[in-house]
């Protein structure tokens, strides 16, 4: 049986070679011959090239590869708790509010999730429809997983500078600021480092938002909080925070999920402007200013537009009307700041910007996907909501005649009202 230096080392550091010993008498493995070799650099590089692909075909035909020896017999030694926090204390070296971990078996929420599909809760949003089971069965999306370790971290800006102005615009306040999923699929490479240089090479991969994963879900089921009747995922300090995780071929025991506390409150039901919530735990994506403004490309449905007032980017309704968010962390990182004055700009202010302005000053932000056209048809929307005025009037028939269609619809609904 050979080693990984570092695994190696951990082991020595753990337990011991005579531990080892036993430990692979029990595990019917090598028995009275294993002993601890080294591997050199060279073959530590072919190892690291052979890909967590590979590794994963060996486990899977019963093979006893280098991930299969090590969690086997690391996986005895009842020494993962420690790791578990020493990756906890990492995380939160890292800047993460809060570190967990879940198994992968995610129980009812396939049959939650194919119900709001068949619902046609997703509108247009097809990715949520695309993966099969992948989304709910995270050993499909990355084969191997035992556990994912799931972080979240906080994003809410310290000042809330909000003008009561009627000409305001409103943007929700995880989007004032830079990206986050690059920040944060960064912070997690760095998590997966470190524990790379604790355990050695394993099969890991980070994600943020970023593929088919029910990130709520496993932060639910490894105790970071409990799912509001928002369904955002809430704690005694808020839920102003965003979710990622890094799937682990490891054997890491799961956390157990956390009680929930929404009891009879319904305050984030009641607050929805376009009354989006079928009932605690089910939104309708299709009524959610979030998705009207960020992920539909075409027309917003007129009954829709004068209930979306001024929120020309996302929404945090259902987020300021909860109680525990009276209790929120402020971020730490300062590329969550608000940037541009996004957090206190004006409706008219904003429309003026031309396509190179948007894409100049909202280059980094997660704004720019929705692309200029989209923040033009917002922003005429908040307009037409907005209290009639000669500036906002002056400000739509600047883009009466705009190329774009969709724009000159929503210019047009919003002028009918002056
Ligand atoms: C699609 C999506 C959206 C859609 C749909 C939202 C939704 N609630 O489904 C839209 C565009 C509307 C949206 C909006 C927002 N989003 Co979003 N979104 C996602 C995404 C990509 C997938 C969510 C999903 O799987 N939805 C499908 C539904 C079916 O899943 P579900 O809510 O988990 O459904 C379960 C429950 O409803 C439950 N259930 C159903 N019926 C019942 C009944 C009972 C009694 C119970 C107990 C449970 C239950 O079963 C279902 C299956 O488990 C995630 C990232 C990710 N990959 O997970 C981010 C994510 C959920 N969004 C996030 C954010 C920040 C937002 C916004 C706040 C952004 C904004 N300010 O505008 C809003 C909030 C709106 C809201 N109240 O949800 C964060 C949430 C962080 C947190 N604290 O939880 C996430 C995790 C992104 C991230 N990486 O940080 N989002
Ligand atoms: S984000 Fe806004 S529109 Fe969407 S569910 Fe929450 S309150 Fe309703
Ligand atoms: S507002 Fe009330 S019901 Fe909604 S998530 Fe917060 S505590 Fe739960």
């Amino acid at each position: 049986m050979r080693f990984n230096q570092r695994v190696g080392r951990t082991l020595h550091r753990l337990a011991g070679a005579d531990f080892l010993q036993q430990s692979a008498h029990k595990g019917r493995l090598a028995g009275p011959q294993v002993a601890l070799e080294v591997y050199d650099d060279r073959r530590r590089q072919v190892l690291r090239q052979a890909g967590r692909e590979r590794r994963a075909q060996r486990e899977r035909r019963g093979l006893v590869g280098q991930a299969y020896f090590t969690t086997v017999i690391i996986g005895s030694m009842h020494d993962w708790n420690a790791l578990k926090e020493r990756i906890r204390d990492w995380g939160r070296e890292l800047g993460f509010g809060a570190v967990g971990f879940a198994g992968v078996d995610l129980g009812a929420a396939e049959t939650g999730l194919l119900d709001w599909l068949a619902a046609g809760c997703h509108g247009g949003m097809d990715y949520m429809a695309a993966h099969g089971t992948k989304r709910s069965r995270p050993a499909e999306l990355l084969p191997g997983t035992r556990v994912v370790i799931t972080c979240r971290m906080d994003y809410l800006p310290a000042i809330d500078r909000r003008p009561a102005s009627a000409d305001f615009a409103e943007i929700s306040c995880y989007a004032q600021g830079r990206d986050y999923h690059k920040l944060i699929r960064n912070r997690l490479q760095k998590l997966a480092d470190r524990i790379v240089g604790e355990v050695g090479d394993f099969g890991y991969r980070v994600f943020t938002d970023s593929a088919p994963v029910m990130e709520v879900e496993l932060a639910k089921n490894a105790g970071l909080g409990w799912r509001g009747k928002h369904t955002l995922l809430l704690t005694r300090a808020g839920s102003w925070f965003f979710l990622g995780e890094i799937f682990v071929d490891l054997p890491l025991p799961a956390d157990a999920p956390a009680e929930a506390h929404c009891g009879r409150c319904t305050a984030c039901l009641d607050a929805c402007p376009t009354g989006a919530f079928l009932g605690p735990y089910r939104l309708d994506a299709r009524r959610c200013i979030s998705y009207l403004t960020i992920e539909l490309k075409g027309s917003i449905p007129e009954d829709l537009r004068p209930l979306i007032g001024n929120r020309i980017y996302g929404c945090d309704d259902c987020q300021r009307a909860c109680p525990w968010n009276r209790f929120a962390p402020t971020t730490r990182e300062a590329d969550f700041l608000p940037r541009h004055g996004l957090d206190s700009a004006s409706l008219v202010e904003l429309f003026a910007w031309t396509e190179t302005d948007f894409n100049d000053r909202l280059a980094g932000s997660p704004i720019r996907r929705i692309g200029h056209e989209c923040w033009l048809r917002n922003i005429a929307v908040a307009l037409g909501n907005a209290a009639p005025s000669p500036a906002a009037r002056a400000a739509l028939l600047t883009r009466q005649d705009h190329p774009s269609a969709l724009v000159r619809e929503h210019v047009g609904w919003a002028l009918a009202w002056f």
